[in-house]
């Protein structure tokens, strides 16, 4: 098996609007609050925000 992507949220092996989607449903989330998912906290401060958009949007689109 290859490194999953990231930015590839639901693991589908492309980066695309699906994950975008994701994204914004858990934006704004902190570490142990409903729906927290710790994948999308992708510089791992333990909060989804506007640091880990940057990285999601420099991995987007990624079609693997
Ligand atoms: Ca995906
Ligand atoms: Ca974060």
């Amino acid at each position: 098996m290859s490194v999953s992507l990231i930015g590839d949220f639901n693991g589908d092996g492309a980066v695309n609007t699906s994950d975008h989607l994701l994204f914004v449903a858990a934006f704004g989330l902190s570490e142990g609050e409903n729906g927290f998912n710790g994948e999308m906290d992708l510089n791992g401060d333990g909060t989804i925000d506007t640091a880990d958009f940057l990285i999601f949007s420099s991995h987007f689109p990624n079609d693997g």
